[in-house]
């Protein structure tokens, strides 16, 4: 259930997020109960049993069984219900209803791509339906990355060469902010996403309209849009500064210095190239970090990033 937000939560926004607050909350109050307990009586003792004069004797008690059966057992409770809490909600949250939608996952530095059953995608921005249940099926490109939306209170290991996966149910409409929980590389940081929760019959028109965008756009408009959604202005600019990678600005039809020395001309082979098999030619002074597009564009999406990125005159 939706839970509001404290200083330790953002307001909750999955179905499970009330049940694992509550096991946080119960964890919080009982050690915070236990600690002021301890560190009191230890305090009360310290001042009451301090050396007085020069007498110097103290108690020579130094064992009681009453105490040792309290100090142990109430704690092993304590423990014991943290456990049985904790283990309900950790069951929950991995075995995954029958009827739950299924999304492919796939990380890589530094972006989060999504694949739904209808054929379309999505780059950095998860859309589901409200009040149904979501399967996510995660695996990495590269490096370990971790799947992790505060508001959901879920978050999951992504690993390279095996799946791992989580489920939530969403139950209301809205936006919720998606990160990568696992250092990564330098732009970790920046490997944020939204998951986006819309009315069944909006995601229903999404998921159509997705599979089909940019039917009806000129090449430079679609690609224009591609840019953003398909991360590539993470790390590439506009405005003629360098990021992490060259800026697009004014490159098309000039020479480029690779590493090695060589030089290449910046045409629309070797701009197609660059995003299928970034690996071949390396920019001289960047480093060899851009992720391969193989298989996440559309043939009409590289023609459409060729043509914005030549309409970039200086
Ligand atoms: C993680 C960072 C990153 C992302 C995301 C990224 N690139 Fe790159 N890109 C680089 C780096 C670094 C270089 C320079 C090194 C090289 O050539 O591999 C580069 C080089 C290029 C070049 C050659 C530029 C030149 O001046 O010769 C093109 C074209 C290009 N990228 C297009 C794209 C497109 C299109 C996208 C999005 C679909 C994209 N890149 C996404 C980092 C990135
Ligand atoms: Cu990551």
């Amino acid at each position: 259930m939706d839970t509001t937000a404290s200083i330790f939560m953002p307001p909750g926004g999955s179905t499970i997020a009330g049940e694992i607050d509550a096991v946080f909350n119960y964890i919080l109050y009982a050690s915070t109960i236990v600690f002021a307990i301890v560190v009191f009586s230890m305090i009360f003792f310290i001042a009451k049993y301090r050396r007085r004069g020069k007498a110097g004797l103290t108690s020579s008690m130094d064992h009681n069984i009453g105490l040792e059966i309290i100090w142990t057992v109430i704690p092993t409770i304590l423990v014991a219900i943290a456990f049985f809490m904790g283990f309900n909600a950790y069951l929950k949250l991995f075995v995954v209803p029958k009827d739950a939608l299924e999304v492919k996952v796939t990380a890589q530095k530094w972006f989060w791509s999504f694949e739904y059953p209808e054929g379309a995608t999505s780059i950095n921005e998860l859309v589901v339906p409200s009040g149904k249940a979501v399967k996510l099926l995660m695996s990495s490109k590269d490096v370990i990355h971790s799947f992790f939306v505060p508001d959901f209170r879920i978050k999951q290991d992504v690993l390279p060469n095996r799946y791992s996966m989580i489920w939530f149910e969403a139950p209301n409409v809205g936006e919720h902010n998606l990160f990568c929980a696992e250092y990564c590389g330098t732009k970790h940081s920046e490997m944020i996403g939204k998951v986006k929760v819309l009315p069944e019959r909006e995601y229903n028109d999404w998921l159509e309209a997705n599979s089909t965008v940019g039917e009806g756009m000129s090449l430079e408009d679609l690609g224009a849009k591609l840019y953003v959604s398909r991360a590539c202005v993470t790390c590439h600019n506009i405005d003629g500064k360098a990021g992490n990678g060259p800026s697009f600005r004014g490159i098309f039809g000039e020479p480029v210095k690779l590493v090695g020395g060589s030089q290449a001309m910046v045409d629309e082979n070797y701009i197609r190239k660059s995003i299928l098999v970034p690996q071949a030619d390396v920019v001289a002074g960047y480093q060899n970090i851009m992720p391969t597009y193989q298989g996440l564009l559309k043939e009409r999406d590289v023609d459409a990033l060729v043509a914005y990125i030549k309409s970039l005159k200086k």
